[in-house]
């Protein structure tokens, strides 16, 4: 886009510094992301971005979540006596013309404006180390917001239910629902489909709450502190929603304890990390043991088994549909993403005493 053209969305909302420049920043697949400099020394640089209201369609639903959710935080933060709310909580400009609303319409699409925390880095690898430090984080960021006094909205309407995604799982657009590897997979789902919906069961029976929770929890949705030795804050806030706590537990150990890659097609690569799972719990653990009930505790291993589950049976659902949703290399790239998942939840199910064995230890 020409300089002039974002210039001219800068504008829309209620900034008092300078604008030098306006850059492409970052490599992320679903906003497009820019960096606005500013002249003013004392002023701060800000991101601009655009929101993709394909994937989030409901884009006030979106920026209310996110206005309710870091307004909350930085009450939390001032509470704690944090002075450094600029590196701690994303903070989202209103537009001129309405200062109840962080975001501009310009020609059909959506924008948005934030500070840009400098001094911060991002991590893309996993280790135990940013591992327990994302469980922490993630943790912490529940904490905060067991106590939000508003409802949120469901920014993708049942994102994370497990009933909700089996049953999609019916339709057959491509027409690929005989071919055998289809069958196959299909029916070891079938055969634990009835275990991985008790979260919706024991919800229903008013056992389970829903809380907020991030939906998106990965290592690179933290900023680090420049040293990489604090995490200063999480980011990408389009998820927030509603959720059984096992989101965000669940799917960080998804993609981090997991040894290849999600699309990784020889199978024999995947392994589950338990120094990651270790890690990642114990940090987990420390923040957010507080506010969690025995219940939602004691089925931390089963949120572990669930997240590859749901996601294997999210790419097959996208196969069986001709592929509209992940974008693939070739043709069959969906299901091996699907049998990828499934393999790992097998994985995890041999890892399963292991898993119990840790949080015993842990918990007594
Ligand atoms: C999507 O694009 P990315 O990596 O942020 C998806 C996640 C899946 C993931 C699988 C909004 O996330 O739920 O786990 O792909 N996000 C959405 O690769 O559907
Ligand atoms: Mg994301």
């Amino acid at each position: 886009m020409l300089q002039s053209q974002l210039q001219s969305i800068v504008e829309k909302f209620a900034v008092s510094a300078t604008v030098s420049t306006i850059r492409p920043l970052g490599s992320g697949l679903i906003n497009d992301t820019y960096l606005v400099v500013t002249e003013e020394k004392d002023q701060p640089d800000y991101v601009l971005q655009r929101i993709n209201h394909e994937v989030f369609p409901d884009v006030d639903m979106v920026m209310r979540n996110i206005a309710i959710v870091t307004r909350h935080i930085r009450e939390r933060l001032i509470a704690q006596g944090e002075t450094d709310l600029r590196h701690h909580v994303l903070e989202f400009l209103p537009t001129v013309e309405d200062a109840n609303r962080l975001y501009a319409e310009v020609d059909g699409h959506y924008w948005r404006l934030m500070v840009f925390i400098d001094h911060a880095v991002t991590k893309q690898e996993v280790n135990p180390e940013s591992a327990h430090a994302a469980g922490q984080s993630f943790g912490h960021f529940q904490a905060m917001l067991a106590d939000v006094p508003c409802q949120l909205g469901e920014t993708i309407k049942d994102f994370h239910n497990m009933e909700f995604r089996i049953e999609a799982c019916v339709e057959d657009r491509a027409g690929r629902f005989d071919e055998p590897a289809v069958q196959e997979l299909l029916e070891q789902l079938g055969n634990r489909a009835e275990a991985m919906t008790e979260a919706e069961r024991l919800g229903r029976e008013g056992k389970l709450p829903k809380r907020v929770c991030h939906c998106d929890t990965k290592v690179n949705n933290m900023l680090f502190s420049e040293d990489g030795s604090e995490v200063l804050c999480v980011i990408d806030l389009d998820t927030v929603m509603p959720s059984f706590i096992f989101s965000d537990y669940g799917d960080f150990l998804r993609t981090a304890a997991s040894t290849a890659a999600e699309d990784e097609p020889d199978f024999s690569k995947i392994q589950f990390r338990q120094d990651v799972f270790q890690a990642f719990t114990k940090g987990y653990l420390a923040s957010a043991r507080s506010f969690l009930t025995p219940l939602e505790i004691q089925m931390l291993p089963y949120a572990v088994v669930l997240f590859p589950y749901m996601q294997s049976v999210r790419f097959l659902w996208d196969y069986l549909n001709g592929d509209g949703y992940w974008k693939v290399q070739y043709p069959t790239h969906n299901l091996v993403r699907a049998q990828n998942q499934f393999e790992l939840v097998k994985r995890v199910e041999e890892a399963m005493p292991a898993i119990k064995a840790f949080f015993n230890s842990q918990l007594n």
